[in-house]
Parts: C-alpha cells; structure tokens; sequence
C-alpha cells in the first residue's frame, strides 16, 4: 500500500511538472489589465465549452484553432464558458482563466473573438501550425480585462503596384486580427494596374489589369532597369467575395479603394474617353504621381458610378475609399471642358473642381447609403459635406479636418509607412526611401497634440500602409510589415499607460516564435535599445 501510495505521489508531482510549462503572459498588443494567479487550467480531451447564441465566431474560432493545433475536440460542457456581459464595450472582453476553467465575458461576438486571440497566445506555439504533439494544454491562470483605444485599427495594402495571391491575402488577414485590427483598406486601383473586376466595363480586365514591364528597384538617380515581362492579374468577383466573407469571420472590415481622379492612367489606358485627351496612353510601368488624371466630363462619371456600383455589392463596408491623392492639374488647366465646368459652377481653380467631383462621387455613394473616405488632398479647394480624411502628409490634414468637424484616420509617412526603411544597414532591401524603425512607431500617438479633447474626438484611429512598388514578393511584404505592426497594434489597442518599448521588444523578440509557426517573416536587427 505503502509503495502504490508512493508510485501515487510521484504521478502526481510528474504531472504538476508537466503542467507548469505554462505560457508567461507576452500578450501582444498589451492588454488593459492582466493579474496573475498561481495556477492553471489544462484543457484535453474531456473539456467542454459552452456559450449561447450571442455568440458563434469565436467559440467556432477557438474550437477550430484547439482541434487542428492540437487534435483535441472541445465536447459540449461547461469548462470552457462564453458569457454574454451587456457592461462591457463592443470590442471589450474579459478573459478568465483559473483552475476550473476558462470563461470569455463579452457583449458581442467580436468582444469574445478578442478574448480568444488572447488566449490563443497563452496556448503553445505549435498550436499554430499542429506541432503541437502533447495530450493537454496547460493555460496559465489569469484574468485579463481588455478594450481597445481606437475604434480604427487598419492596415493597408497596394495591390496595384504589385500583386499578391488570394490565399496570402487571407494570410495577411489572418495576422491582423490575430493583433485585433479591425480594417482591411485594400489599394485596388492605380496608374500600374487595376485589380478587380468589374463585369461592366471588359477592357479594364483587358488591359488595365496588365503593363507591359515591371520597373525593378530604380531610384530616382538610377537608369531604369524593366525585366520585360508582362505583368498584372486581377481579383474575379467571386475571389472578392470570398476574401470580404473570410475576413468578416474575424471582425475585420475590407474597404475597398478605387482612386479618383488621380492614379487613374490604368483606367484610361482602356477607355481614353476618361482622359482630358481621349488618346490612349499604357498602363503606367514607371512608378510615380502621373499627368493622366480622369476628366470631370460625363462619361467619366457614368464610368465611375458603374464602377461603384459593382464596388458597392462586393463590399458591404460603411466606408468606400475615393483616393484623391497626388493628382496633378495639368491636364484640366488645358482642357476645355474643364475650364467651362469652373465657369459654369463658379469655381475658383482646379483644385475647386477636385472637390466639385469628389463631392459629386460623394453624393453618389452617399444616395446608396455609403460614406466616403480619402487621402487628405480631399481637403484641398473645399471637404465634401461628409467625407473622413485619411491624413497622410503629416498630420495638418488632420488637425483641419477634425476643426471642421470631419472624422479622421491617421496614417502619417512619419510613423505609418512601412514601405519605408525599418534600418540603416547597408543590406536593407531597395526601398521607396524614407526611414521609419519600429521604436518610432512604437512611439506613435495618433490624437495630434494641436487637438482639443472634444476635437479629439474626431480621429477614428491609425493604420498602417505598405505600398509595394519595391516589393514584389510576399515574403517581402511580410519582412517590411513584421514587426511594425505588432507596434502599430500596440499604438490603436494599448493603454498609452501599459506601454513601454522595452518591455514591447521582449515580448515582440517572444512572438518570433508564433511568426515562425505561421511562416511569417519579420525583420530580425531592429531590437537595439539606445541609452
Ligand atoms: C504616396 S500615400 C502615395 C502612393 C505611393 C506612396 C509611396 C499616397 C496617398 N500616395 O501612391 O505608393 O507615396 O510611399
């Protein structure tokens, strides 16, 4: 007895030391409030989840995750518990994990989704990639009560430049709301390429969806260098429709951006009628700011409004994204038409007649119940009624905006452009120039500090964009991304209290590990500490 009593114990302390290989919390982005205490939970084969129908992503989400990380199916029971708490914030969750089991409070189903990335990242790594070859998992015991900063957490994407696949679009989707981002702003359109289709108008599948050479890696001061093939492709609407549905099952909203009336020569190049010299012109293979801008005649706004419409069934988003940026006047000074439209509407100059055609776009998607957003030259020559500015050169775009009363997400080049160079050594990949380490980003408050709190109130939140003119690959793409947006996710969902770059890089250099169970490359240098 004396012996099976031994043999007992020993199982036992076995089991306890096994069982302590739980997950330090190294939460990213960092939560409002975590408190630790000394024990865990472990889930296995036995444990059960319940919740009601309040709730159905996320309880799908985590059992999905647990089940092809680890082979073990959640039963029905009650250790796993998904509570629906009317207290709490729509994207608020309070996550507790104790001895007996795990309960997610939230008052949506998006809440409970936030609840469960974090938990996610208490779990193994190999859960992300099924490597993961224990019987249980053993979850740190924890409370951790979390709602984010901003409503708007983005990340963008430039399609046009280059283009990416279907399934790593997924991937990228996958990876914000892991951070809890919310928005997609997918580039969809510019001079280089225009990548969805639209059923209406055949030529822009035809040809605008394509240039004749891919410019590779020239600075200004270099000769151009074309690698002489043919480039280009598009998204089909069912690839559309497939990528708003996935990334609706995550919480993350896709707006779309068709530009107007500047980086708009792949279009031309299809219906010359859109330009102020209806002569055809190629899909830009440079890249730039380009003189073929649209012409504010009516073809073009029929063209435009069809387009829209299209848009419009594919992506149910609030707001559609007109572009607006970097649209030189050039061809409107010279053009009839466009000197007559001024007269005619009393407009000062051509920056008068932007605003006249944003605004006319404005009404359009207004009338089908959508709201605009653009790059801040929307401001310039007069801010359609409704419009939110994305602030891009700096932030007085902002600052104007939001004095008027206008709604504002914040992408400035200084602290949002992560097709900059992340460090100085000399064997950085090409990049469009600029500098932007992830200590900067970190460092990031996107409420300008000209603001007032109530004027404040107007900036909607941050995202980050990655152009591609210089990177052509995914794995590219995902190096100039990581681990800038694990500093951006910190900057739109973290307290500004919690925060701290030290304590942010250890738990940054931690998460490597989950990058790597998901094949996501990152820039490994970028962790010196100054002072
Ligand atoms: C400016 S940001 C642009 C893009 C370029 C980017 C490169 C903005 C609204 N327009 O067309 O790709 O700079 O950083």
């Amino acid at each position: 007895k004396l012996i099976a009593l031994f043999i007992l114990l020993l199982v036992l302390v076995n089991c306890k030391d096994s069982s302590i290989q739980t997950i330090q919390p190294q939460i990213i982005p960092i939560p409002e409030v975590v408190e630790l205490s000394d024990s865990f939970f472990t889930i296995n084969n036995s444990t059960g989840i319940a919740y009601d129908n309040s709730f159905k992503v996320s309880p799908q989400f985590l059992k999905d995750f647990i089940k092809s990380g680890s082979r073990i199916n959640l039963k029905d029971g009650k250790e796993i518990q998904f509570i629906r708490d009317e207290n709490l914030g729509l994207e608020a969750y309070v996550l507790t994990v104790s001895k007996e089991g795990i309960t997610i409070k939230a008052s949506t189903d998006q809440g409970a989704f936030y609840g469960v990335q974090t938990l996610r990242q208490l779990m193994p790594v190999g859960l992300e990639n099924g490597t993961f070859s224990g019987k249980e998992i053993s979850v740190e015991a924890l409370t951790v009560k979390d709602e984010p900063q901003f409503l708007y957490r983005g990340i963008h994407l430039d399609v046009a430049r280059h283009m990416f696949s279907v399934e790593f679009i997924k991937k990228y989707i996958d990876a914000l709301a892991m951070l809890k981002m919310n928005t997609f702003h997918w580039h969809l359109t510019d001079d280089q390429g225009w990548r969805i289709e639209i059923k209406k108008y055949p030529r822009l599948q035809e040809v605008s969806a394509y240039r004749n050479a891919t410019l590779v890696g020239h600075y200004s001061d270099q000769p151009h260098q074309f690698d002489g093939k043919r480039y280009g492709g598009y998204y089909t609407q069912e690839e559309v429709k497939d990528i708003v549905q996935y990334a609706k099952e995550r919480f993350v909203t896709v707006i779309p951006e068709i530009e107007m009336p500047g980086h708009a020569q792949a279009a031309i190049a299809a219906y010359p009628e859109l330009g102020c010299k209806d002569e055809p012109v190629e899909v830009a293979t440079k890249w730039g700011v380009f003189e073929e801008i649209y012409c504010p005649n009516p073809k073009t706004f029929a063209f435009l409004e069809g387009v829209l419409d299209e848009v419009l069934d594919l992506f149910p988003s609030k707001y559609i994204h007109i572009g607006g940026d970097e649209a030189p006047k050039t061809r409107w000074k010279n053009c009839e038409h466009c000197q007559a439209l001024i007269n005619k509407e009393g407009l000062k100059d051509e920056h008068h007649l932007q605003s006249y055609f944003i605004t006319k776009m404005e009404a359009y998607l207004n009338s089908k119940g959508r709201q605009i957003i653009g790059w801040d030259e929307i401001l310039e020559g007069g801010l359609a009624p409704n419009a939110t500015v994305m602030s891009w050169r700096g932030t007085s775009g902002a600052v104007e905006a939001a004095r008027l009363g206008h709604n504002v997400v914040m992408t400035p080049t200084s602290h949002c452009y992560f097709d900059y160079y992340q460090s100085e050594n000399d064997n950085e990949p090409l990049a469009i120039g600029g500098f932007l380490p992830l200590e900067k980003v970190y460092g990031f408050n996107p409420i300008p500090e000209e603001l007032s709190t109530e004027e404040s109130k107007y900036v909607l939140g941050a995202q980050g964009n990655i152009w591609t003119e210089y990177i052509p690959t995914e794995k590219h793409l995902e190096y100039m991304a990581f681990p800038r947006m694990l500093a951006l996710s910190e900057v739109v969902w973290s307290n500004p209290k919690n925060k701290n770059y030290k304590d942010f890089v250890s738990r940054s250099e931690n998460f490597h590990q989950r990058l790597d169970a998901l094949d996501i490359n990152y820039a490994n240098h970028l962790y010196e500490i100054e002072g």
